[in-house]
């Protein structure tokens, strides 16, 4: 087991199919920190409301981080939106898992954190609720219509390709504008509370750099990407990802291209 200061993670999405919770739980057993930082998006409860789907690895998950709870490890709990039901406990501690709005971390040399999940910068989230929870369903349906589509176009024998990659590639214009905002805001946000830089998750898209001179780092998620941040003992940070074969890896930023750099560890 390897020992480091502190654990981010975000967007686990417990109580869904996508959720990828043996690769968490390979990534659990292989780290001990000082501090666990959930951030938001951790159990479903938007998911788990049209329909009850809990199977036992995902309760190995919450018992594996009470655990460390009732250990070393402080726990702290950043509701995000879809576990927004557990926001009215923001305040109340539950054993040593504290529940809160957000949280301002130090690393060992200074840097100031803000922790968020960070759905509150997200225009949509925010001013347009019924969209969002339009959007959520209509990806659902669409996931499943593909499947009976397909199944249907099998029988007629009908050939080409259809999909809904291709659906979703002619908005990724739309989403990289998206992400950029985001970024923008949640950085902004920060700095006018005089952080050093800001932790967050929520748009599913991991990433470490600077924005507007802060340090923006997004965890990620467990549900497509199965990505965490890690604060090591000496203070440096680093999103790391495993692959299927639980291999970490570190991903490193280069700055002039915006392209990932992978690097095993
Ligand atoms: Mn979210």
């Amino acid at each position: 087991m390897k020992k480091v200061r502190s654990l981010f993670l975000s967007d686990i999405h417990l109580g869904t199919r996508a959720c990828q919770a043996d690769r968490l739980l390979a990534f659990l057993k292989e780290y001990d920190a000082e501090y666990l930082y959930l951030v938001g998006d951790i159990i479903d409860l938007w998911a788990m409301k049209r329909g009850l789907y809990w199977p036992k690895e995902h309760n190995t998950i919450v018992q594996k981080i009470l655990r460390k709870a009732r250990h070393d490890t402080k726990v702290i709990f950043v509701p995000g939106n879809h576990d927004e039901g557990i926001r009215r406990y923001i305040g109340m501690s539950f054993g040593a898992v504290d529940v809160v709005s957000e949280h301002i971390h130090v690393t060992v040399n200074g840097k100031k954190m803000l922790i968020i999940h960070g759905d509150e910068y997200d225009q949509v989230t925010t001013y347009h609720r019924w969209i969002s929870h339009l959007g959520d369903l209509t990806y659902t349906l669409l996931v499943h219509m593909n499947r009976i589509l397909s199944v249907i176009r099998r029988k007629l024998r009908v050939s080409g390709h259809w999909s809904l990659a291709d659906y979703a590639k002619r908005n990724v214009l739309k989403a990289v504008a998206f992400i950029g905002d985001f970024e923008k805001a949640a950085v902004k946000g920060a700095s006018l509370r005089k952080m050093d830089g800001v932790i967050c998750g929520h748009i599913h898209t991991p990433v470490m750099k600077v924005v507007d001179g802060l340090d923006y780092i997004n965890c990620g998620d467990w549900v497509d990407n199965c990505t965490a941040v890690i604060e090591e003992c000496d203070g440096s940070l680093h999103l790391i990802r495993t692959t299927p074969e639980y291999e970490l890896m570190t991903i490193f930023n280069t700055p002039t291209n915006g392209q990932l750099s992978l690097q095993k560890i």
